[in-house]
């Protein structure tokens, strides 16, 4: 069966009063997406290897490969927005709540200083990628950065608790050159905390 492209879970205009305008989200779901999705099954279709396979099953099988890294590329991508997705909410954006709170203090020292690494970590990934929370197989939170379309799930780091795209074309229409007021402005206003903490189990 195909891939699908998920179906935004909120309006393209929900978020444009928090700092992400309506074209953007046209823009990065209903084209970017859509097209890391066309491209990702128009390679399962030539290729009886990949063919049954689970997406998380075709970024490991491909990661690491260069004869493979266009799959790779594509089927990260598709992995990473849709999870990107769920990981903003225009109406609990921003918003910690206690237990995540906790453990972000327990592993980072605060919430400023886990919002520091993470804004370290979007800020100088050079180039386009994505900046996550993890929850690594020891228990404890940390942050890391992936190029392009790779994750942590191809990594091995740890569960995606959240994650920034830092693409030019998640930001470019709201904030244009300015990566590091983005990212400060996703954290404290867009950022799906609550989502986050039921990701923690
Ligand atoms: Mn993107």
């Amino acid at each position: 069966m195909a891939f699908e492209l998920p179906t935004l879970p909120y309006a393209h205009s929900a978020l444009a009063g928090h700092g992400m305008c309506q074209e953007t989200l046209e823009l990065h779901h209903d084209k970017h997406h859509q097209a890391y999705v066309t491209a990702l099954n128009g390679f399962v279709e030539k290729n009886a290897e990949l063919q049954g396979k689970s997406l998380e099953d075709i970024i490991k099988h491909t990661h690491g490969k260069a004869d493979m890294a266009p799959v790779f590329n594509n089927a990260g991508q598709h992995w990473n927005h849709s999870h990107f997705w769920p990981m903003m909410s225009p109406t609990d954006g921003g918003k910690i709540p206690a237990r995540l709170e906790k453990k972000l203090t327990e592993d980072f020292g605060s919430v400023d200083k886990f919002k520091e690494a993470f804004k370290t970590a979007a800020t100088t990934q050079f180039g386009s990628g994505w900046a996550w929370l993890v929850l690594q197989p020891d228990g404890k939170l940390a942050v890391t950065k992936s190029p392009n379309g790779s994750n942590p799930l191809a990594t091995g780091e740890g569960k995606v608790l959240l994650g920034i795209d830092v693409w030019e074309h998640s930001y470019y229409l709201d904030f244009r050159n300015r990566r590091p007021d983005y990212v400060t402005n996703w954290l404290d206003k867009i950022a799906h905390y609550a989502h986050a903490e039921h990701l923690l189990g």
